[in-house]
């Protein structure tokens, strides 16, 4: 039986890997996002069958409510929700960060993701489905400058395993997938396109690529129905970690 996921960010990076993955192997994919235009495109490759575009702001709690009521009725049932949609904005200390740059972070990586989730957990539970939640290393490890958005990535880890605990006996899977370095246009959105800081942030690092999450989250959603993982912790082989830092008198 063909079986349906939705994917937010579909535009871009981890989630139009994740788009091209599964609806390359003939699921029905519900691709979101800003840039409908890119959206398009991936309608354009793969045909109106195999992908639906939903064109909306994350943010938009309205809108998100108005794509999912006017799902064709070929992608209603769905099978596994991966909330990717997410940004990091700027590296500031949190004594100099912008606020308005936190609210984004907040609005987008927590409350839109949360919101989402809200609203498909019935036809989750109804299908026995799956939620893959994309959170990050940030979640676990800080560093400078990371601040608001280590907080958010945080919240979608602990967010994933109260999902686990409460949908407990529903069959229902949840998993917090959190990537390490990885070159997408997460940088660029970062730095406000700053071409040349992501080029140097990845030279000669072999970072994760979007492929490498899309076979995550493939493995994660194609498992054996008895087994779930709870979180997948993926760097790429040049990244490890660094120590504290001590601020001498
Ligand atoms: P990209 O910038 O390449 O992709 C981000 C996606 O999120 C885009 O498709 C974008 O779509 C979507 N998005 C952002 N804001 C909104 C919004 N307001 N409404 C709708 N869609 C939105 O980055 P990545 O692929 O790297 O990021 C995907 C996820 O992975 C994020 O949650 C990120 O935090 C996480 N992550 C990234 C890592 C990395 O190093 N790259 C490592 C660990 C986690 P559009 O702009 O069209 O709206
Ligand atoms: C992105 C990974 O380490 O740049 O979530 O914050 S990191």
């Amino acid at each position: 039986m063909t079986q349906t996921i939705l994917v937010t960010g579909g535009t871009s990076g981890f989630g139009a890997a994740i788009v091209r993955r599964f609806a390359g192997a003939g699921w029905r994919v519900i691709a979101t996002g800003r840039r409908g235009e890119r959206l398009r495109s991936l309608v354009d490759e793969f045909g109106a069958d195999r992908i639906h575009a939903a064109a909306f702001d994350i943010r938009d709690a309205d809108a998100m409510v108005q794509a999912i009521e006017a799902l064709p009725s070929g992608f209603r049932d769905i099978d596994v929700l991966v909330n990717n949609a997410g940004l990091a904005l700027g590296t500031a200390p949190a004594q100099r960060a912008d606020l308005a740059q936190w609210r984004q972070m907040i609005d987008t990586n927590i409350t839109a993701l949360a919101t989402l989730t809200h609203r498909l957990l019935p036809t989750l539970i109804e299908r026995r489905g799956a939620i893959v939640n994309i959170s990050s290393i940030a979640a676990t490890y800080p560093y400078s400058g990371g601040n608001v958005y280590g907080a958010t990535k945080a919240f979608v880890t602990q967010f994933s395993l109260g999902l686990r605990s409460d949908l407990h006996g529903t069959g229902v899977r949840v998993t917090s997938i959190e990537p390490g370095l990885a070159e997408t246009e997460f940088t660029l959105v970062r730095t406000r396109g700053d071409q040349a800081a992501s080029d140097t942030l990845y030279a000669g690092a072999q970072p994760i690529t979007g492929e490498d999450i899309a076979e995550s989250v493939w493995w994660v959603a194609h498992l054996p129905v008895h087994l779930n993982i709870n979180r997948l912790e993926v760097m790429p082989v040049s990244q490890s970690f660094a120590g504290f830092q001590i601020a001498r008198t």
